[in-house]
């Protein structure tokens, strides 16, 4: 085609084309990358063109005397004529709908692409040369040697820069740095957005009339006939491009692409990488049809909008489909668990039986069901979210938009919106280089095209270890949401049907408890050794596993059984073809599969998730979600992700609350640490290490009683995180503080506090036990009757774990508990009382001579109670009262207080004749057993009673503490005291200051005084002149003591009757002081305890 005609003053370049505009031909050309000439026009005004933006399949041209084009590169049409500059405009970009323009006429000027109309005018005061823009900055290189920054929103000028000494020919800017080439020949670099100088560029010989930068590249060009590349951030000249006749013009770097234009009348492009010279171009090359890169120009803007549609999805939070099920795979050892995963994900049938140890996590997808690293799902919903906006706001091409305009400008048309995408609040969730990398462009594009429906679900797959001694972790795993698949070995229930049966209902009955609504799917594996057995097989489960009934079964009706048969020893890639399909299907029923959240919430566990750590502090998170604006939503979308199984994190106390993790196994193999089965416990025996440290014998005290010391946990946990999971363990009840001393380990060790793992004990049996059990002498038993539904392994351990604490916690008369299995002798103070699970009833019987009976009793069903909430909550119990006078005779509990209510004198025992109520009075001496039960159960506390209290005095209780210490647990006490109809003098609730006259009033006024102990309380004055009052004023005194080693107050009882005032040292002989009880499950039992204190005070 025909030559130059002139200068090249502007170049520019998109992934597919490469433009230049000349001066005396006033022309643009655009050539492809692979050097042919595919578009040759003329400017409408005949005028030389100066400057040339390209995006997309837009160009802006700007020429001498004010001149500036909008034109549609694969039409050659000029789209607008922007008309308002009144001198050359040197200076143009294109970015997204704003074309902005700088001009000699000392004003740049924004432009709206599809209305052509002129948005804003900033005024310079100089000839303006040089222009750059981002999303927050306007940046205008002058004739009076300044650089001028304006706000890109207010147009407001904010910086004045005076380091050149000639006019400022070009400037170039991104996110970090500003660049500046000036006629004193001069480079230099600015500091975003502090634009403070950081770089001067020297090399060049004459004047730069042009720069360019990409990331870590800056490019210049020059009257010096050279190009020259330099790093960004060094300052460092990297490469000279030589070899120019004429002054190096107009530079444009993208990517790899150099391009320059130059006084020679050519176009050249060259590799950044090498400095080689790819093409030098003259307007002579061969032609071609600008329709043949037209794919590739309509693949970048459909890019361009798919970036938009994304950036905009993730800015507005649009919800995106979690899409991800939680796959739960349980049953008897050895069935086959672990080979059915294996099946599922089509890997090699494995021979040997490794036996899971607690569980064993993979992740998959359906479709392709092979093990998958972690998946968010975030980048998958982004591009959803980004797809779904594009389908329902297709956006146009430029042309049919400025047609639409045009029209739509006709009297009576509604005038259409320009605006594609309305963000509610524009915050930028992924940098634009992230979006690029990280997302398909051309998928999303893709994605809007579809339906909605066909997404495919990741799976996380939770392979339960069968061994018994695991079953006492399970249940904090066993979630709500997700697909149970019960598997089971078809040859053995066939042979042992019992024994399989048993185990089978256990099963189905945890799935019941922890997740009722919960699909289960019934596996039997062993096909291979049972292949003619299949309706043998189904007889079994139709007519004899009761505990069938209720659940969710997912049936298989292709072979027409309850059960997917399956042969785990194929070779086969896709044996569990049939399961696969039968778990797509269930999964994709659920709700929670489908379930929209945030975009936001998955952009910060996809983000966690790619910190690649076990477990992070909470405050990571919130960092991250606030980064995310939704800071205070951390806690909700943990919760969330707990539930789901993708983290965990419990929030009952600080320690816990602290700490986010990320990785479930890793919690898992630290328990299994602890709690773990023979072959792990041989692994731990061996290991050199556990000599070198002395801990043998700590070892076999922790596998004989489930007693652990603090060295030994410490080392099975390899030093991590120990604060953590002893407080998760103490939480989960498998883990409580024992606080007596332990004569097995050696005198001479130090050995730090000492813990109970109860449900270790569940093997132990002790005959020495059950002999002192019987020898007994028994005043009140009682009996908590699971038999309704069942008992589930580690509720007894639970229990367990609970009565050591608060054994422990009882400030005097210590006695170790003594414990095996399934019995247990326990001292509560002055209480002394026995444990024991005999089927699916668990007996408590106390002592005869035990101080007050009824309360202990009262106390432990709540403490009970509180245990069956926090961890199996909704399991049925009954709790039945042994008579008194015939140990034969059992009554339901329900039933004598309906028998009080209506008067009546006997009510019907269970198994034999009828019982007297008078027998049972003895129960109900501190009231009734279950009343918190009763008031928790509709949620609504009746109004409390109202305890008597004589003519002269006002309070119930006065509350005494050292604040710092105890101030919030006396808050809380006083709000649980209060609720219970109590009247309760705490200092912070009294208005004004208080002095010391009205203090002592107020102990004067109060039933009885209880003092809070913490570590420092006998170093308050305040708290030491309270009690000095109150004994004076002969109150009864009760006492409570911090019993939570992690909070500032506690300290080591023995030093309260040491550091206490001489003459309130026998308090501690006469009372016996009250842990203060946080969770959930003690506080009821504590605060029972308490209000009957209270209430019994006598004045002395
Ligand atoms: N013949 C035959 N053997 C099987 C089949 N499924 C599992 N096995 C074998 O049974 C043994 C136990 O299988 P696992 O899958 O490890 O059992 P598990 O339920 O995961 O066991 P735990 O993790 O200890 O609870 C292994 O030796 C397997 O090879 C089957 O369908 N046919
Ligand atoms: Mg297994």
């Amino acid at each position: 085609m025909s030559l130059i005609q002139g200068y090249v003053l502007g170049v520019a370049q998109t992934a597919d084309l490469v433009l230049a505009v000349s001066d005396q031909d006033a022309s643009l050309r655009a050539w492809s990358k692979e050097g042919a000439l595919v578009l040759e026009m003329q400017m409408p005004n005949k005028k030389p063109a100066y400057s040339v933006a390209a995006q997309g399949m837009l160009a802006a041209v700007g020429t001498r005397g004010g001149g500036l084009f909008l034109i549609d590169l694969s039409s050659a049409t000029v789209l607008h004529a922007l008309e308002g500059h009144t001198n050359n405009v040197w200076s143009v970009i294109l970015d997204g709908d704003e074309v902005l323009s700088a001009s000699y006429d000392k004003t740049i000027r924004v432009w709206d692409t599809v209305s052509g109309a002129c948005t804003q005018t900033i005024h310079a005061e100089a000839a303006v040369r040089g222009l750059a823009a981002n999303e927050d900055w306007i940046v205008a290189g002058l004739s009076d040697a300044t650089v001028r920054v304006f706000d890109r929103a207010s147009g407001d000028q904010r910086h004045k820069l005076r380091e050149a000494t000639g006019w400022v020919m070009s400037v170039a800017l991104d996110n970090m740095y500003m660049v500046s080439g000036a006629n004193d020949g001069k480079v230099r670099v600015y500091a975003v957005p502090s634009f403070t100088l950081v770089h001067v560029l020297e090399g060049h010989t004459a004047t730069v009339s042009s720069v360019a930068i990409e990331g870590d590249s800056i490019v210049s060009g020059s009257d010096d006939k050279t190009v020259r590349l330099w790093n960004a951030h060094t300052g460092a000249q990297l490469r000279v491009l030589q070899g120019l006749s004429h002054y190096a013009r107009s530079v444009s770097l993208l990517g790899s692409e150099i391009v320059s234009g130059s006084y020679g009348k050519s176009v050249r492009i060259w590799n950044a990488n090498t400095g080689a010279l790819k093409f030098a171009l003259d307007g002579t090359e061969a032609a071609q049809p600008i329709t043949d890169v037209l794919e590739a120009l309509e693949l970048d803007a459909a890019a361009a909008a798919a970036q938009e549609a994304l950036k905009a999805a993730l800015a507005n939070g649009d919800p995106g489909e979690l899409g991800r099920c939680k796959l739960m795979i349980i049953g008897q050892g050895a069935a086959g668990k672990t080979s059915t995963v294996r099946s599922l994900l089509g890997m090699k049938p494995e021979k040997v039986h490794i036996s899971t140890v607690g569980v064993e996590l993979r992740r998959t997808s359906a479709e392709l069901w092979s093990e998958e690293a972690f998946d968010s799902g975030f980048k998958r919903q982004a591009m959803r979210a980004a797809a779904l906006r594009m389908r329902t706001r297709k956006r146009p091409t430029l042309r049919s938009r400025i047609s639409r305009r045009a029209s739509s400008m006709l009297p009576g048309r509604r005038r259409l919106s320009a605006q594609t995408f309305v963000a509610e609040e524009e915050v930028e969730l992924v940098a634009e280089a992230e979006v690029a990398q990280r997302f398909d462009i051309a998928e999303i594009e893709n994605m809007a095209g579809k339906t909605q429906s066909g997404q495919t679900i990741s799976f996380t797959i939770w392979d339960y270890a069968g061994q018994d001694v695991f079953y006492t972790l399970h249940h904090i795993f066993l979630t709500q949401e997700g697909v149970y698949m019960l598997v089971f070995n078809m040859n053995e229930l066939l042979q042992d049907t019992e024994l399989a049966l048993d185990y089978l209902s256990f099963w189905l009955n945890s799935v019941k408890l922890h997740a009722p609504k919960a699909p289960v799917i019934l596996v039997g594996t062993h096909y291979d050794q049972a292949f003619d057995s299949l309706q043998a097989v189904e007889a079994i489960l139709r007519n004899d596993l009761q505990a069938l009934r209720g659940v969710k079964l997912v049936k298989n009706s292709l072979q027409k059984v309850s059960f997917f048969p399956l042969d785990n020893m194929s070779t086969a890639e896709d044996r569990a073809v049939e399961l696969r399909n039968a778990v797509e299907r269930t999964a994709s029923k659920l709700d929670s599969v489908s379930q929209k959240i945030s975009l936001r919430w998955l952009k910060v566990i996809d983000d966690l998730m790619m910190l690649d750590c076990d477990h992070v502090p909470f405050e990571v998170v919130q960092e991250l979600a606030e980064k995310y604006h939704a800071g205070d939503q951390t806690d909700e979308l943990l919760k969330y992700f707990h539930e789901l199984g993708m983290v965990v994190h419990l929030r009952t106390t600080d320690t816990l609350h602290d700490k986010v993790v990320l990785n479930p196994q890793w919690l898992l193999n630290k328990l299994a640490r602890v709690i773990a089965d023979d072959i792990h416990v041989e692994q731990i025996y061996y290991d050199e290490k556990l000599s070198d440290l002395e801990l043998d014998d700590d070892f076999k005290l922790l596998r004989d009683k489930g007693i652990g010391t603090f060295a030994l946990l410490s080392f099975l946990w390899d030093d991590e995180e120990v604060a953590y999971l002893l407080e998760f363990m103490r939480d989960t009840m498998l883990l409580s503080d024992w606080a007596f001393s332990e004569k097995l380990l050696r005198k001479s060790r130090d050995d730090g506090p000492l813990y109970l793992v109860s449900s270790l004990l569940k093997t132990a049996r002790s005959d020495d036990l059950d002999a002192k059990i019987a020898e007994m002498d028994i005043g009140l038993t009682c009996v908590l009757d699971f038999s309704e539904f069942f008992l589930p392994d580690g509720v007894f351990a639970r229990l367990l774990s609970l009565c050591a604490q608060y054994s422990g916690d009882i400030g005097s008369r210590k006695h170790a508990p003594q414990l095996a299995g399934r019995q247990a002798i326990i001292r509560f103070g002055l209480s002394v009382f026995a444990l024991e699970q005999i089927d699916d009833k668990i007996w408590i019987r106390v002592e005869k001579d035990s101080d007050k009976p009824a309360s202990t009793l009262k106390m432990l069903v709540s403490m009970f109670q509180g245990a069956r909430d926090a961890m199996f909550r909704g399991l049925p119990w009954d709790l039945l009262l042994q008579s008194p006078k015939n140990p034969s005779i059992l009554v339901s509990y329900d039933d004598i207080v309906d028998a009080f209510e209506s008067g009546v004198e006997s009510m019907p025992a269970i198994g034999t004749k009828n019982a007297k109520l008078a027998d049972f009075v003895p129960f109900f001496e501190d009231g009734s057993l279950k009343e918190d039960e009763e008031e928790n159960q509709d949620g609504t506390a009746e109004s409390p009673p109202s305890f008597p209290l004589s003519s002269d005095l006002q309070y119930h209780v006065f509350l005494s503490h050292k604040q710092v210490e105890a101030g919030d647990a006396c808050n809380l006490m006083a709000d649980k005291l209060i609720s219970r109809g109590l009247k309760v003098w705490v200092d912070q609730r009294a208005d004004g200051n208080l002095s010391r006259e009205q203090m002592q009033n107020s102990i004067r006024a109060s039933k009885c005084y209880l003092l809070f102990l913490t570590k420092t309380v006998f170093g308050s004055r305040s708290v030491c002149m309270e009690l000095e009052t109150a004994l004076q004023a002969k109150r009864p005194i009760l006492l409570v003591h911090e019993s939570d080693p992690n909070r500032v107050g506690f300290a080591n009882f023995s030093t309260y009757p040491k550091t206490a005032p001489r003459n309130a040292k026998h308090l501690f002989r006469e009372a016996e002081s009250m842990p203060f009880q946080r969770r959930l499950y003690l506080a009821q039992g504590f605060y029972n305890e308490l209000v009957a204190r209270i209430e019994g005070a006598e004045a002395n």
